[in-house]
């Protein structure tokens, strides 16, 4: 049963979490796990009602510990870039998700698992965790967007030390370098999570969107263009019902009700 495979629940309304469960694997990413991802992805794009999902790993000592290798060792080179494939697709709908997500890494985030990681919008770390992209010690280098979306986060040479040395960052230093938001204890990490998640509930869901959008979609234009983009959705903002109701609101001196219109 895939569904086992990634668990879906929904604490509070609006809320999502993901929990990859594989923990005697360190949640290792099998191709039968990436297809339950792919089926959470589509029903979370297609869901109206959401406004933030939440990723974690079961257990204490992994979020993900990257693509399972012993699959792997054992695919085609057909195979193997198929999967390649199949990866970088889910992990850009991960990243294009209109709401936004929080990593809650809870353990060990390597390889693949540190690429969904960059894939999400906040990242919040158990004081234990440790992220790194150690492909280079099976004599590969990452394929699902490692390497690009590190130097994009931590510049050239905080991600050279990460690839090639293949150093682990632990939650304090990736904290230092702007990637973590938050460092928890690990008992903490899911009440952090959720707080967060229902501070973005307070934020208008068609603002969330759009914002999230202008972050990822800015960031790869010259800066010119990026601020053409940014006073465009803000004109549409404008007109939308909830801008009203998100202004009136503060002049009656009340929390807004928003309706995603
Ligand atoms: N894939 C499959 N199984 C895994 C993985 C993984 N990535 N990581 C851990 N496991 C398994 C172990 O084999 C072990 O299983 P078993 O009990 O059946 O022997 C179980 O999880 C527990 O792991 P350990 O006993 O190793 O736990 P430790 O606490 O001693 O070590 C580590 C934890 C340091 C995280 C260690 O498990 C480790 O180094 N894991 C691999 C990390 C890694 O290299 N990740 C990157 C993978 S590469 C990638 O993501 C993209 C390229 C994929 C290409 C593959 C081509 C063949």
């Amino acid at each position: 049963m895939n569904d086992e495979l990634i668990l879906c629940a929904s604490p509070t309304p609006g809320v999502q979490v993901w929990t990859f469960n594989r923990p005697d694997k360190l949640n290792a990413l099998s191709t039968a796990l990436l297809h339950r991802l792919d089926g959470l992805l589509r029903t979370a794009a297609a869901d109206g009602s959401l406004r933030c999902v939440i990723l974690t790993g079961a257990g204490e000592k992994a979020f993900v510990a990257g693509a399972d290798i012993e699959e792997y060792s054992q695919q085609t080179r057909e195979q193997f870039v198929d999967y390649q494939h199949f990866s970088r697709d889910l992990f850009c709908r991960l990243e294009r998700l209109e709401v936004p997500t929080i990593a809650a890494i809870n353990g060990y985030a390597l390889g693949g698992g540190f690429e969904i990681g960059l894939c999400c919008d906040i990242l919040i770390a158990a004081r234990h965790a440790e992220m790194g992209l150690p492909e280079g010690r099976l004599g590969l280098c990452p394929g699902g967007g490692g390497t690009q979306r590190l130097v994009r986060s931590i510049g050239r040479y905080a991600s050279a030390d990460v690839l090639l040395a293949a150093r682990r960052l632990s939650a304090e230093r990736a904290a230092e370098l702007g990637l973590v938001t938050q460092v928890v204890p690990g008992a903490q990490l899911m009440a952090t999570a959720l707080e967060k998640a229902a501070q973005i509930a307070t934020i208008g869901p068609l603002a969330a969107r759009a914002m999230k959008r202008l972050l990822r979609e800015g960031m790869d234009m010259p800066l010119d263009e990026a601020l053409t983009i940014e006073q465009a959705a803000l004109a549409r903002l404008f007109d939308s019902a909830d801008a009203g109701e998100g202004v009136r609101a503060f002049m009656e001196k009340r929390r807004p009700t928003f309706t995603g219109h």
